[in-house]
């Protein structure tokens, strides 16, 4: 079931262009997600199926991240700097990757969204709300133009 649909999240994620994607980003139900951090070189896929955060550190990092359901919207978060993850891969086997720098964000980020969380629910109320306007004066300019 996965294995079919991997293609085209792949597919959508390359046209975005992202360098992630979460099932329900894109109205599955589903525990899955496609993380490639090189779109615009040879293609490095991986997908992971029910992963989990085995491990965090301590140390924490602050990264500008994007998120494809919330297009042109950027804000610095702060996570984690180093997780490890377990998963299965699309044989169903087992695997565990351990990530520093942008592929641990990316990892936390999609795991989040598997869980119904964005990058805006880790920012401050002020930030928040001041992305959360911006995207109400879009929709507004949107409707009248
Ligand atoms: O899950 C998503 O919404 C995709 C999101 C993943 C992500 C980006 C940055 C930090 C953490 C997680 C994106 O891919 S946004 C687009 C983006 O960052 C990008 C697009 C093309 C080239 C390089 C980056
Ligand atoms: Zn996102």
């Amino acid at each position: 079931m996965i294995r079919s649909i991997v293609p085209r999240m792949l597919a959508t994620m390359y046209a975005a262009p992202g360098i992630g994607l979460a099932a329900p980003q894109v109205g599955l139900d589903l525990r899955f997600a496609v993380i490639d951090l090189q779109p615009d070189e040879k293609p490095a896929p991986i997908t992971l199926i029910n992963p989990r955060i085995e491990q965090k550190s301590r140390e924490e990092a602050t990264r500008e991240e994007g998120c494809l359901s919330l297009p042109g919207h950027y804000a610095e978060v702060t996570r984690p700097e180093r997780v490890v993850v377990a998963y299965e891969d699309l044989e169903g086997q087992p695997q565990t990757i351990a990530a520093d720098g942008l592929l641990a964000t990316c990892l936390q980020h999609e795991i989040d969204h598997l869980d119904g969380i964005l990058f805006v629910d880790h920012l401050s109320a002020l930030k928040r709300n001041m992305i959360l306007r911006k995207m109400v004066k879009e929709k507004r300019a949107r409707k009248i133009g």
